[in-house]
């Protein structure tokens, strides 16, 4: 399983990745006021601003905005969410538990399932021409599966852990935990490029689940409320859209319980997120935070 690696007040981490966390109360607050994290992330964010030569531009903060709830499978692990051909498209990680779905809007039915091998943690999903692409966080392993039958029809390889995926603008995109997200061939999984995700020129890591919206990439970060919109040229942060009202209506106890899934129906232009067991998936509209 994962390791639990999460700030807390007081107790900024000594890596050089910084927490979202702290970034958004430093965004809100302004660096010279008071941080959620304690003076210290505050601290070094400037001492890092300062040498990198960074503006210090505010990053724009976006909050959701409910639109409507559908139900989700409260028993769903989910790592992955896309919207393909009028269905969500969900994969599920725990080793046991790992599968690739296809999920009615409406109802949160469950209308097909491809079981991944129960040795497996399923991962990221990203759909590719007639082909969905699901990964596994420590085998390496991206199964391809039929979009329409969810036959398995292949298999592809890539170095390192596997977290989350996107098809984005002819590349997948994945994330691995570290501050690097790698862009491959979605066809050989060769790896074209790579870049460093940075919000206010620090390294920001634990992207998880992504989705490809109008040209950018949006990610959850792991074991946040937050999503944070990358330029995957640059890799650096544009945006941070708060889910944490969301996060409080769903109310889980569980710490596992995170947001992780956004699926773009770029058709209707509707936004999805859900979370890892949690009972409903929320259409949102981003609006700027006043
Ligand atoms: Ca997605």
């Amino acid at each position: 399983m994962r390791s639990v690696d999460l700030p807390s007040a007081g107790t900024v981490p000594l890596s050089s990745a910084i927490s979202i966390p702290g970034v958004i109360a430093a965004v809100r607050d302004g660096l010279g006021g008071r941080s959620a994290v304690g003076t210290g992330f505050q601290a070094q964010a400037a001492a890092v601003g300062q040498a990198s030569g960074a503006n210090g531009a505010d990053v724009p903060l976006f909050d959701a905005r409910v639109v409507a709830r559908h139900p989700h499978d409260a028993r769903a692990f989910t790592q992955g969410l896309i919207w393909r051909d009028g269905a969500l498209y969900e994969s599920l990680g725990r080793p046991g538990e790992s599968e690739v779905r296809r999920v009615r809007l409406a109802d949160g039915r469950v209308l097909a399932r491809a079981p991944i091998p129960p040795d497996q943690f399923g991962e990221g999903l990203a759909s590719y021409r007639n082909e969905l692409i699901s990964l596994t966080w420590q085998h390496g392993i991206a199964h391809r599966w039929n979009a329409r039958t969810l036959k398995r029809v292949g298999e592809s390889r890539y170095p390192g852990e596997g977290w989350g995926l996107a098809a984005a603008g002819g590349e997948l995109a994945l994330s691995d935990g570290t501050p690097t997200l790698r862009f491959f061939d979605p066809r050989t999984f060769a790896e074209r490029r790579r870049v460093t995700v940075t919000l206010r020129g620090r390294p920001l890591r634990d992207l998880n689940e992504l989705e490809w919206v109008d040209g950018a990439l949006w990610g959850n970060v792991w074991h946040t409320p937050y999503l944070v919109r990358i330029d995957a040229k640059t890799g650096a942060v544009t945006a941070i859209a708060d889910l944490s009202a969301i996060v409080r209506e769903v109310g889980l106890a569980d710490p596992e319980a995170v947001a992780n899934g956004i699926a773009w129906d770029g058709q209707e232009r509707r936004l999805f997120v859900t979370g890892k067991l949690w009972p409903r998936l929320f259409e949102i509209k981003l609006e700027p935070r006043p």
